[in-house]
């Protein structure tokens, strides 16, 4: 780890000392607070203001009983959660997972994540995130309809279009967000779009928001390629994962000219040298809602290993696109001694502390997922504008504001990292550019 800041150093040991045992939001502050020395010995009124330390603390935290019936009548008790963790810049934001890991540590580095990436976005959008312990493994439409009604009988009263705006994460797509939006509707007789983004295109939802996450990952992968007089075309890739983000990641790397040879699921490891076959990926998993292990008995040439470790695979373009800490320090040897060129996080910190410092040693271009991952939320709030002006805009006009976006957080975060002396740094580059959007906005909003 590198050395913290000695002014910041008691700041880490409070959130240590005030969130025992919860690992992943300690690795999440300690990330963005090894950052933060320079920005603060610029900005004294930072310190003043105790801005770092208030950053740290969640403004509510809410946690609630989910209770629900299977198939069979067996009652199921499971745990709800949702942190706003910032509002200076905008109503909370952020996804909502559903997968027997989520705890409270987990979602509260989720959320002080998004802070930063929503505020890298230049977007009006505070920072939060929540979900649930549920496992929707194997769970019926009927199930999965009982669990999200319970959900939202108790998330309702925290949310609203100026409040609080829940979108998807793991285990939850438009299904989901359609069955959580109908109870919402129910519950509160408004027939409030804004409320939730991520909605079906029929009732409310944005062209684009489906894709936008591994769109816009692979956006910003062209965007650091570029800076450096390199392109995607004809480059090998694999991608980790099988769900939302993998698969519109593998999508526009497809349609950039880049051959996608590996994908996982939680399970194991499909590798396909010709390439792989998305239609197929997408029959699987979004219709069928199968395993990924199911790619192979429909393809030739085609290679699956049950517990396979996805980066010992040949790539020059690694996009981890699943879960957090999936690419450790030894999996990014590999992929260096392999020849990788450009690494970008599409799942919200999927690289252990260990393996970004390998990458940057090493020289390899890498993303940090709260710029390279913020395309989905960025999208979001373009529903949301689309929901507050009644009004649906084209695919096309969609994708190009998404490019954009992704191209104007390269260059924030590029930007920023020359202003402090550590160009090509693009993990010092995202944690300054975003904190101090924020910080700026917290002096400006008094001691609230
Ligand atoms: P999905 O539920 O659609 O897909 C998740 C994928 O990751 C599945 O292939 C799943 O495999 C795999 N996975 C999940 N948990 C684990 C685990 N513990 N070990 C190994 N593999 C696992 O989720 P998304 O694609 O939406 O999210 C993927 C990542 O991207 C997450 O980190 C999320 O926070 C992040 N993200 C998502 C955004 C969005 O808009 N959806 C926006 C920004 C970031 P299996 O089916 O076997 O569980
Ligand atoms: O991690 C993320 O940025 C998301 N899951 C998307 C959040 C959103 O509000 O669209």
């Amino acid at each position: 780890m590198a050395v913290i800041d000695e002014k910041l150093d008691d700041v880490y040991a409070e959130v240590l000392h005030r969130n025992p045992g919860e690992g992943e939001f300690h690795q999440a502050v300690r990330e963005v607070i090894d950052s933060l020395g320079p920005s603060i010995a610029k900005h004294p009124e930072f310190t003043r203001r105790k801005i770092i330390q208030r950053i740290c603390e969640p403004e509510r935290q809410i946690i609630f009983r989910v209770p629900w019936e299977d198939d069979r009548g067996e009652v199921h008790i499971n745990r709800g959660f949702r942190v706003e963790f910032n509002s200076a810049l905008g109503p909370y934001k952020g996804g909502l997972r559903f997968h027997p890991s989520v705890n409270l540590g987990i979602v509260k580095f989720l959320g002080f994540e998004q802070i930063f990436k929503n505020a890298l976005t230049g977007l009006p959008i505070g920072g939060a995130k929540g979900g649930s312990d549920f496992d929707p493994k194997g769970r019926s439409d009927q199930e999965i309809m009982r669990f999200c009604q319970s959900f939202m009988t108790e998330l309702y009263r925290h949310l609203g279009e100026y409040t609080d705006v829940p979108a998807g994460d793991i285990g939850v797509g438009t299904r989901e967000i359609g069955l959580m939006f109908g109870q919402y509707k129910r519950i509160t007789n408004r027939w409030e779009s804004g409320v939730l983004t991520g909605k079906g295109l029929e009732w409310g939802g944005s062209l684009v928001r489906t894709e936008a996450t591994g769109y816009g990952t692979v956006f910003f992968v062209q965007e650091m390629l570029e800076s450096h007089g390199m392109s995607l075309e004809g480059r090998t890739a694999v991608v980790s994962g099988a769900g939302n983000v993998a698969i519109y990641a593998m999508e526009k790397l497809i349609e950039e000219g880049a051959t996608v040879v590996a994908c996982s699921d939680s399970a194991g490891v499909v590798f396909d040298q010709a390439g792989i076959d998305l239609d197929l990926v997408k029959q699987i998993k979004e219709v069928e809602r199968g395993r990924i292990s199911d790619y192979v008995d429909r393809r030739s040439g085609a290679t699956y290993k049950d517990g396979a470790c996805i980066w010992e695979i040949d790539c020059e373009i690694a996009l981890p696109c699943a879960t957090q800490n999936e690419l450790t320090g030894r999996d990014a040897e590999k992929l260096i001694a392999n020849g990788v060129v450009a690494v970008a996080e599409g799942a919200n910190m999927p690289t252990t502390p260990e393996g970004v410092r390998a990458f940057q040693e090493a020289g390899v271009l890498f993303g940090p997922g709260k710029a390279a991952n913020a395309g989905g939320v960025a999208t979001s709030a373009l529903e949301m504008q689309q929901n507050a002006s009644r009004d649906s805009w084209t695919f096309e006009y969609t994708e190009d504001r998404l490019r954009q976006i992704m191209k104007s957080i390269h260059t924030a975060c590029d930007e920023t990292a020359k202003e402090y002396g550590q160009e090509g740094n693009l993990v010092i580059g995202a944690n300054i550019a975003g904190f101090e959007r924020v910080a700026r906005a917290m002096v400006a909003l008094g001691l609230v």
